[in-house]
């Protein structure tokens, strides 16, 4: 009888354990996450991004945060590296894509996105802003 007990308070002890590792091994995974969130801030005016190209490493989880200061601009870009089939797998993934984000004076876009596969991607201006605006270009290059 008290061996019995003995190995059912092994089993329960062990239980807890099990239980208490995989909790606390939860947060940890979860500030791994958050450490490979790269944050990037660009401003965005006539007839230029502040930062470009933009250089991150393959596998980031980017967020760019950009701001227009002198005018409403616009950021376009691909999902795929320039020169590729726009039907091939994306390179970046977005979080929520959109054809051309608007980008309005005075306030902060966020654009989220994770850095898939190594290439150049072209971005430019999608809001017509002025003569300079076809010129109004940057890269982001995904390094491997
Ligand atoms: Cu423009």
């Amino acid at each position: 009888m008290k061996k019995i007990a003995k190995c059912s308070l092994l089993f329960v002890v062990s239980a807890i354990l099990l239980a208490l590792g995989t909790f606390l091994s939860l947060p940890e995974s979860i500030r791994a996450t958050s450490q490979d969130v790269k944050v990037i801030e660009i401003t965005a005016k006539k007839y230029e991004y502040s930062t470009s190209p933009v250089h991150v490493k393959a596998g980031t989880k980017v967020q760019l945060k950009i701001t227009a200061i002198d005018h409403d601009h616009g950021f376009k870009i691909g999902n795929v590296p320039d020169g590729a089939s726009s039907s091939e797998k994306a390179g970046l993934v977005f979080t929520s894509e959109q054809e051309c984000w608007q980008l309005k004076k005075g306030e902060t876009t966020m654009i989220e996105f994770v850095a898939q596969t190594p290439g150049t991607y072209s971005f430019k201006c999608c809001h017509t802003c002025g003569l300079g605006h076809k010129g109004m270009k940057g890269q982001i290059i995904v390094e491997q």
